[in-house]
């Protein structure tokens, strides 16, 4: 058995969970346990009275998080420690740097190898700002493409529209990273070349989607008349392949200790970003996560937002038993955060073996999936209130809208209408309805927490970010897995190369390999390429 089963608290979280609190007792979900179960920190309220757990549990927990010594762990991530490694095996073996490039407000971080990260960091960005300035002066840029995918593309699209709000006036951003070439095909039938600059988003400067999404976008420049060295930046790690200056106007740079999914605060995101919402918003963004991160260093789990929360989560997996997680904001700005949350945790955590290369025998990752509420009550909330599997859920919520234009409809706004819906579930998951009619029984004891903030602005975009970094980063410290390597992702890319090989040899008339790889061949008879 691996560490996690030693450890004194998990045999008493076992227990407790045999006997878990039922919310749907009479006088168990009350307004003085809704007050208790609070947490706030950087005007984020953090409600968990509706989740499935006692204060003696919740005891037990901060227990485990201390015989994990998952403080110190995030404290020695943010000090430049090596964290990203599996002893004795060959691993990426280097720091997670990520909170060290956002780090230059207050109570900085003092540790050298940090310092260097948040000077590098900062040089970047300074340079950026002469960059966009120099834009704005001298051309007449207003678009700007982003090329890259996974962790170069879903946090910055998801934090670029949850910010839309906040935008300069006439500035559009596209994302494009599917490898289908419809996807291409569709966004550069609306973009103004002559207007556009294409920013290239690749760590490696070798994924084969970016490169070929790159090459599609350099044919068009080039059919227009234009010259592509005036409209391609890019963003990539030094000595990349893609680290040229002859091939595009500016490189930018990013480095091996941060990882792609925790990239959005680094010039992965800030590029786009600071384009769209200009720089001094950006920086609003940045000061919210950084502030985030100090946060994540308390060590009271009830003053540690996304340390409780980690905890929260680790009580539905490991001890009820729940396989899974969605994050439903009430925001429709917040649409794609959940797609950036699931990379992030999934990719994270979705790991079999401990950091010694044991397989380990206790739940890790859940499943998480999400969809903005109130539109997710009209389609799965079936599922959630009544279905056979029980959802956990994140909602997330704001106090006020973002762009103050709203209508008083049968006596309430639509912004109190949101709000009331959001409460609304939350209670209803969790107390359920009794009911003769077994078709309109609801079982309740369905276990969710809730986020609340005032608005939606860049400083608690930057907050919110950062606290499910760090949620997914304890709960990693807690199972004593890597959270920040992706070796998964490998096997299925390999063998697509094979099979592309094969593409590749149809086309020219020569015979098919199939010792390459044969189960990929048995369907290639099913395809045929002209040449
Ligand atoms: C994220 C992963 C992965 C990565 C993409 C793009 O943590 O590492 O999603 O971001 O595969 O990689 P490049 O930035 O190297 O193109």
């Amino acid at each position: 058995m691996t560490f996690f089963h030693h450890l004194p608290s998990v045999a008493q979280l076992h227990d407790l969970a045999q006997d878990s609190i039922d919310l749907t007792k009479e006088g168990v979900l009350t307004a003085k346990r809704i007050n208790n179960m609070m947490i706030e920190a950087l005007g984020l309220k953090l409600f968990y009275a509706t989740e499935k757990v006692s204060e003696k549990d919740i005891s037990i927990l901060c227990q485990l998080a201390e015989e994990t010594q998952a403080v110190k762990k995030m404290t020695d991530m943010q000090n430049g420690q090596i964290v990203n490694f599996i002893k004795g095996f060959s691993s990426e073996n280097r720091p997670a740097m990520h909170t060290a490039v956002r780090d230059f407000f207050e109570q900085c971080n003092t540790s050298t190898e940090a310092k260097q990260a948040t000077e590098l960091g900062y040089k970047e960005l300074e340079k950026l700002r002469s960059f966009l300035d120099e834009i704005e002066k001298k051309s007449q840029i207003t678009t700007v493409i982003q090329i890259g995918i996974g962790g170069s593309d879903l946090g910055p699209e998801a934090i670029y529209l949850a910010l839309e709000a906040f935008h300069k006036l006439d500035r559009k951003v596209y994302f494009l990273s599917n490898i289908d070439p419809d996807e291409g095909a569709r966004i550069f039938q609306q973009v103004d070349l002559e207007k556009t600059l294409v920013v290239v988003v690749s760590k490696s400067g070798t994924t084969l989607e970016t490169m070929t999404n790159e090459r599609f976008a350099r044919e068009k420049f080039k059919q227009a008349g234009l010259t592509t060295k005036h409209h391609f930046v890019a963003v990539t790690g030094k000595g990349s392949p893609m680290d040229s200056k002859e091939q595009y106007m500016d490189c930018f740079y990013i480095w091996d200790y941060i990882g792609g999914r925790y990239s959005v605060t680094s010039m992965v995101g800030a590029f786009v970003l600071a384009f769209a919402l200009g720089m001094d918003r950006f920086l609003d963004f940045l000061k919210g996560a950084n502030a985030m991160d100090k946060v994540a260093l308390r060590s009271d789990p009830y003053v540690n937002l996304p340390l409780m929360s980690a905890l929260l989560g680790i009580w539905n997996r490991n001890f009820l038993r729940f396989p899974t997680v969605a994050v439903i904001p009430y925001s429709q700005a917040m649409s794609r955060f959940p797609a950036h949350l699931q990379q992030l945790d999934m990719e994270s955590n979705g790991k079999g073996i401990d950091k010694e290369g044991h397989f380990i025998e206790h739940d890790t990752g859940p499943i998480i999936w999400g969809e903005s509420g109130t539109n997710s009550q009209h389609s799965f909330f079936q599922s959630i209130h009544q279905g056979t599997t029980v959802v956990p859920i994140e909602f997330i919520g704001f106090k006020e809208s973002q762009y103050k234009e709203d209508v008083f409809y049968q006596q309430t706004t639509s912004q109190e209408k949101l709000l009331a819906n959001l409460f609304a579930q939350s209670i209803a998951l969790a107390i359920g309805q009794k009911s003769n009619n077994p078709n309109t029984f609801f079982p309740g004891n369905r276990p969710n927490r809730i986020l609340l903030a005032d608005k939606l602005d860049p400083f608690t975009m930057g907050a919110i970010l950062a606290f499910y970094e760090h949620k997914v980063v304890f709960q990693g410290f807690i199972w004593n897995i890597n959270s920040f390597d992706q070796e998964g992702v490998q096997l299925g890319k390999n063998l697509a190369s094979k099979m592309l090989e094969q593409f590749s040899l149809q086309r020219q008339g020569k015979s098919i390999d199939t010792r390459g790889f044969s189960l990929g061949v048995a369907y290639l008879e099913h395809l045929s390429f002209g040449s």
